[in-house]
């Protein structure tokens, strides 16, 4: 890779979520999430790992602050916990939570952080889901309501206004595979969620115009890059498929306005999508100043026979239900290493491939790279130090293919690296890190990793080296 430079105006940044790091489970009034919910069910997460404590974010913000500061990072992506500042998901906001966001939000303006607040990160209200979660109508307009009371707090503070954190995970791992919270295997269900979690994302979206016509509003989506096993007329369609499930059915609504029409043929026997009502479509178009992308890995299909051994290589996790409601033809091939502690392989080119597909299908939209990273077994070396080389050639690689796309005219504004913090990996627990920082769980203490040098020289240059 030759070296590459990146303009000032470029935003470096880090991003978490509260439920990964906050802890305070039951601090100041916070309520329940279905992720309390789960982490605390006997064999949800790994080890039995909940995020009841975390990496402590809730008492050591402002040294967290701090670190951001001293990386030398000009913006920092966090996530609202809805249960922490609307306990129970509708009526009552608690003043206490809605304080923590506000101490938050100013000690970044203090430090000179833009602030990135992420509005739904997956801790639904425990409530909500009870009385029927994402796959209701009436979760979209609790969403609606806690995002008129989050905006009307902290809006216009808050640079960024990210509707939802990758829709994706909470429909179909949350009600497709039943690996997140809240551990349901119901199809319809899943596509039920995707569509109101859209109608969140639109009537969220119109309470920040509304309310901050001078904020700037995203939603952050992982996008997947979806290759064929072979040129041949089934694989081809199997990445057809797997695209309108993974890409479109988000990017559809949102940018465009309308579900596509072959995911609803492709899906027909699932569900009749009867829960998409006349106007909703436009509600949920409304127009966004940045598009926020995850990219992690990189996905090979190919069409299931129905009689050949599957691999199902989809990299979520153990499940006898798939993610891919409607797509039991499909199947999910292993990919070449290196893989991250994830098992995730590593696909810089195909990074490049998808900010260059969002410039081709959404030409003039901006785009905002929300996270990128890595998790990778991390050890503290004799020296005291963390030297987690693969983490930073991860890095580098990743940022390069972000420099690519540019140099190809796409425009991505900034970059934030996933995460500032180890922290909690949802099914996963505290066994796999993907801090550039390294929280250790007994202590809490924070100790720079090598690849947090490395940022910061980055954040501070601009220049890639390598
Ligand atoms: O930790 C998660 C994050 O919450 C959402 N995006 C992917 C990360 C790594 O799995």
């Amino acid at each position: 890779m030759t070296a590459r430079n990146f303009p000032e105006s470029f935003v470096w940044g880090s991003a978490t979520a509260a439920y990964q790091i906050e802890g305070a489970a039951t601090e100041d009034g916070r309520g329940r999430s279905i992720w309390d919910t789960y982490s605390h069910t006997p064999g949800r997460t790994l080890n039995g790992d909940t995020g009841d404590v975390a990496a402590d974010h809730y008492h050591r913000w402002p040294q967290d602050l701090d670190h951001i500061a001293g990386l030398g990072l000009s913006a920092y992506r966090f996530s609202i916990s809805w249960p922490r500042v609307q306990p129970g998901g509708s009526g009552r906001f608690n003043p206490a939570g809605l304080d923590f966001y506000a101490r938050l939000v100013d000690g970044l303006l203090e430090r000179g952080i833009r602030p990135v607040a992420t509005m739904y990160h997956w801790d639904l209200p425990q409530e909500l889901e009870d009385a029927g979660g994402w796959p209701a109508r009436d979760t979209a307009l609790r969403f609606e309501e806690y995002a008129s009371g989050i905006v009307g707090a902290l809006g216009d503070r808050v640079h960024t206004w990210t509707t939802l954190n990758e829709p994706w995970c909470s429909a179909y791992l949350g009600y497709g595979s039943g690996v997140h919270a809240p551990g349901r295997t119901e199809p319809a269900a899943a596509l039920a969620a995707v569509h109101h979690l859209n109608l969140a994302h639109g009537l969220a979206g119109r309470v920040v115009r509304e309310l901050v016509p001078s904020a700037e509003l995203s939603v952050t989506l992982n996008l997947h890059v979806v290759r064929g096993a072979s040129g041949s007329d089934a694989d081809r369609d199997a990445v057809r498929r797997i695209d309108a499930l993974a890409n479109r059915a988000f990017l559809g609504p949102m940018l465009d306005g309308a579900y596509p029409a072959d995911l609803l043929a492709d899906t027909a026997a699932v569900t009749d999508w009867s829960f998409v009502r006349s106007g909703d479509e436009k509600l949920i178009a409304v127009p966004l100043d940045v598009l926020g992308v995850n990219y992690y890995s990189s996905t090979l299909v190919r069409a299931w026979d129905g009689h050949s051994a599957r691999s199902d290589a989809d990299g979520h996790g153990a499940s006898t239900h798939s993610p891919w409601v409607g797509a039991e033809d499909v199947d999910f091939l292993p990919q070449p290493g290196p893989y991250t502690a994830m098992g995730w392989n590593i696909d810089p080119p195909a990074f490049t491939e998808l900010l260059l597909r969002l410039r081709h299908d959404y030409p003039g939209q901006p785009l905002m790279i929300t996270e990128n990273g890595a998790a990778f077994d991390d050890v503290v070396a004799a020296d005291g130090r963390v030297h987690d080389d693969r983490r930073i050639d991860y890095l580098r690689r990743h940022i390069g293919a972000v420099a690519d796309a540019r140099a190809q005219g796409v425009d991505v504004r900034g970059y934030f690296v996933w995460s500032l913090l180890d922290n909690f990996e949802w099914g996963y627990g505290y066994d796999r890190r993907f801090g550039i920082i390294r929280v250790d769980y007994d202590t809490q203490e924070r100790l720079w990793k090598d690849s947090a040098h490395w940022y910061h020289r980055l954040a501070h240059t601009g220049h890639l080296d390598g």
